[in-house]
């Protein structure tokens, strides 16, 4: 369940590693139990199209069995709120276990965010392309629908895995998990984390990366930092990407830095653009340093 907006209560997330070319687990889905915990499991006999019951053990019975309240309405409040708070404790847990194994490993995670089409992908692939020869890479696509992100990201060699989430609006810290047991990144290798499209929901949503990199392009408005605070409190950089269409939008680059100060006064900034190739140089220095200081 996201705590923002309670998109992914009936996500059904699937996962497709596009090196091995299988749908592993094409019917697999999540569920949320009232205490927090994920399940995750297959059913291999059944169509999408079919609807089942699903009977899960849950550690939190009482929710399930206690009789029905006099006030349901706030007692459903509470239910609820206690739910959303039990769902980020568990997805911190397991974020924390990510960011140990990235720690053992020296795998440097980073999370991209930002708005549908900001360039996240374009950016990707340009940076694996350019970088291969300094860098290792793999990376986890997420994607309401459709592998057309991960199958961009293989086009330039790289292990990919593609997470639709279905009805979720974000990636959570157990998505990722499965991620890497599949592509088991390199030890000293860099794992980009393209979230899904949206600047407010994977704002709550540790995944156990070093940093979380923002994306806005010149064609959203030069307000957004401020109009979507959290997202920008949560970044260490923000890369303002499309510089190449600057003079044909009415976007100040300068109040668009200064909103996004105001929000994160340690926030890094850097002016480019995915297509030319201007600006990437401050892009790719940023990601040495950080790769050579963990
Ligand atoms: N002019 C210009 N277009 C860009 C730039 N970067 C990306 N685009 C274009 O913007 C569109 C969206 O780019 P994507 O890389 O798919 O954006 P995204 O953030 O990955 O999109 P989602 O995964 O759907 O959220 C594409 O048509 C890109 O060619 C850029 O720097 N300049
Ligand atoms: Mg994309």
């Amino acid at each position: 369940m996201c705590v923002t907006c309670g998109c992914s209560d009936d996500a059904n997330p699937t996962f497709t590693h596009l090196a091995a070319h299988t749908a592993a687990a094409a019917l697999t889905h999540s569920h949320v139990l009232a205490d927090g915990q994920v399940i995750t499991h297959s059913h291999p006999q059944e169509t999408r199209q079919q609807t089942h019951e699903h009977h899960h053990p849950s550690s939190h019975a009482a929710l399930e069995t206690a009789p029905p309240p006099r006030h349901p309405e706030r007692k459903q409040s509470l239910q609820s709120t206690a739910l959303e708070i039990n769902v980020l404790a568990k997805n911190d847990l397991i974020a924390a276990q990510n960011r140990g194994w990235f720690e053992g490993c020296n795998v440097l995670a980073l999370n991209l965010v930002s708005s549908p089409g900001a360039g996240k992908t374009t950016l990707l692939t340009r940076t694996i392309s350019d970088l291969q020869d300094r860098l290792q890479f793999s990376v986890i696509e997420g994607d309401q629908a459709t592998a057309h992100d991960a199958e961009r990201i293989r086009a330039t060699g790289c292990g990919v895995v593609q997470v639709n989430t279905g009805t979720g609006c974000h990636l959570e810290a157990a998505m990722i998990q499965r991620g890497i047991h599949s592509l088991n990144p390199a030890a000293n290798s860099v794992l980009m984390i393209e979230n899904v499209g949206n600047l407010v929901c994977p704002a709550l949503f540790d995944l156990g990366e070093r940093a979380k990199v923002a994306i806005l392009s010149v064609t959203e408005g030069d307000d957004k930092p401020i109009k979507y605070p959290h997202m920008f409190r949560a970044s260490s950089l923000m890369l303002l990407n499309k510089v190449d269409l600057l003079p044909y939008v009415n976007f100040d680059v300068d109040r668009c830095i200064a909103y996004a100060r105001q929000v994160n006064p340690d926030i890094e900034v850097f002016l480019v653009s995915a297509t030319s190739g201007e600006g990437l140089d401050h892009w790719y220095g940023w990601l040495l340093e950080t790769v050579a200081a963990p």
